[in-house]
């Protein structure tokens, strides 16, 4: 009898359905949409993002090219590699074995970047399959990756002024973030971030007029700002007006994105107007964190840069985390490069930069072992999957960007957070400041 039971549970595993097709993302592009189930009834179905300021060493993004069509964005290619090459391959697995799975599909695309059948139809085909044997498990997903000892709430960095690639105007700096990492749980953090963003749409309307309050693609405000101090001063202008403590409950973060305003043949960045020096740039955000409480910089300089990273690592890595993001490009070889570099002390963690869930986890696992803070992101162009929330929670990682607290495809991940505090309740923990170097862990 109980060899049946056994026998049962086994096969109710086993995945039984595999199914892409084709859905649009937040800025109306064509994205991959995959469907897996397993024959106990579990699902598992979601959708990839896609960033606009790629990283050079990004899994590849296959795209149709037809002109004719979606401007050449649609991913109908994907869809068929999905129900035509991967179903096949991986219909009659279990659901559990997600390693291999993965595994399966790099060596079905056997290129080191999948190139062959594109990063985002082998991540939308991962994250399914383990969303399908979380759901045939009957658990949330963040408890199916971390299990009882998932517990930790992400402290938020909210992108709530756009700039770079993400936004029409003239903010050199793509990101300019609010942390509410001194509050007491990751709720009253969120109803901080929503009221520090209300205020800021205030102060942007009296000061430019109904035009600045028009949104980027992550959320945020794109006000007809020229330089990052008068962003960081509107910043800090609202997050007293809405009665708290500038760095004592909210601080604040930049993601710089500086691969957009690298000028190469110059070998100079042009920033706020004028051309720096690398060392030049790097006086300047030393100089913004002793004006401002910035708790943390991601891509200060160019995805090459291995060596500037470092210096302002040394420089601030004591107090301030120095992320990597188009410098890892979430790839083990770029993180372990950085490690052996003393590049940085904190990476973000986009699982479409490297395409599978176990070589997402892989780069988690060892980002953790060697001190550096992970931080689970978003891409500027979502979907209303939720996965990144739970990824966040499951592995207790502390931290969260994905982007403003307004938009759908942005606040269905702060929603589902604020589900799963409610799962965890007294249970819950929330990472507030503790992740940054200089705040008592
Ligand atoms: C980034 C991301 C997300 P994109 O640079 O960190 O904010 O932007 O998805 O455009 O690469
Ligand atoms: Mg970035």
């Amino acid at each position: 009898m109980r060899d049946l039971v056994d026998f049962l549970l086994e096969e109710s595993y086993k995945i039984c359905h595999v199914k892409g097709r084709q859905v649009l993302d937040s800025r109306g592009k064509p994205t991959v949409e995959a469907e897996v189930a397993t024959i106990g009834g579990g699902v598992g179905i979601s959708q990839v993002p896609a960033g606009a300021s790629k990283g050079r060493y990004e899994a590849w993004e296959l795209r149709d090219k037809d002109p004719k069509k979606f401007k050449g964005y649609g991913v109908l290619k994907a869809v068929e590699n999905i129900n035509n090459v991967i179903a096949k391959e991986i219909v009659g697995l279990d659901s559990r074995r997600q390693k291999l799975i993965d595994r399966k599909m790099i060596e079905l695309d056997g290129t080191p970047n999948k190139a062959k059948l594109g990063a985002n139809t082998i991540l939308a085909v991962s994250m399914s399959v383990l969303k399908a044997a979380a759901d045939t498990y009957g658990l949330p997903l963040f408890r199916y990756i971390g299990g009882y000892n998932a517990r930790v709430l992400p402290t938020p960095f909210m992108n709530i002024i756009n700039g770079g690639k993400h936004a029409g105007n003239e903010l050199s700096i793509q990101e300019f973030m609010i942390i509410p990492g001194g509050l007491e749980s990751f709720n009253e953090a969120l109803r901080a971030a929503c009221e520090v963003y209300y205020e800021l749409r205030e102060i942007l309307k009296e000061k430019y007029g109904l035009i600045a309050v028009n949104v980027g693609d992550e959320g945020g405000f794109a006000p007809p700002m020229k330089n990052s101090r008068e962003a960081l001063n509107a910043l800090v202008k609202a997050i007293k007006r809405a009665g708290y403590v500038e760095g004592q409950d909210i601080a604040l973060a930049l993601d710089a994105a500086a691969t957009s305003f690298y000028v190469s043949d110059k070998g100079k960045y042009f920033i706020d107007g004028k051309h720096f020096e690398p060392y030049e740039l790097l006086d300047y955000y030393i100089e913004l964190i002793n004006e401002y409480p910035i708790v943390s910089i991601e891509d200060p300089f160019y995805e090459e840069d291995f060596e500037m990273f470092s210096q302002l690592t040394s420089k601030v890595g004591n107090e301030v985390l120095i992320v990597g993001d188009d410098l890892f490009a979430t790839n083990m070889n770029r993180l372990k490069k950085g490690v052996r570099e003393k590049a940085a002390n904190a990476i973000l963690i986009k699982m479409n930069q490297i395409g599978t869930i176990s070589e997402t986890l892989e780069v988690i696992n060892y980002a953790l072992k060697v001190n550096y803070q992970p931080i689970i992101s978003h891409r500027s162009g979502e979907t209303e999957d939720y996965m990144i929330a739970d990824l966040a929670v499951g592995t207790n990682v502390g931290a969260i960007k994905t982007g403003a607290p307004a938009r759908s495809e942005r606040t269905v991940k702060y929603n589902r957070l604020l589900r799963i505090s409610e799962i965890l309740f007294e249970e819950a923990e929330y990472a507030g400041f503790k992740i940054f170097p200089s705040k008592p862990k």
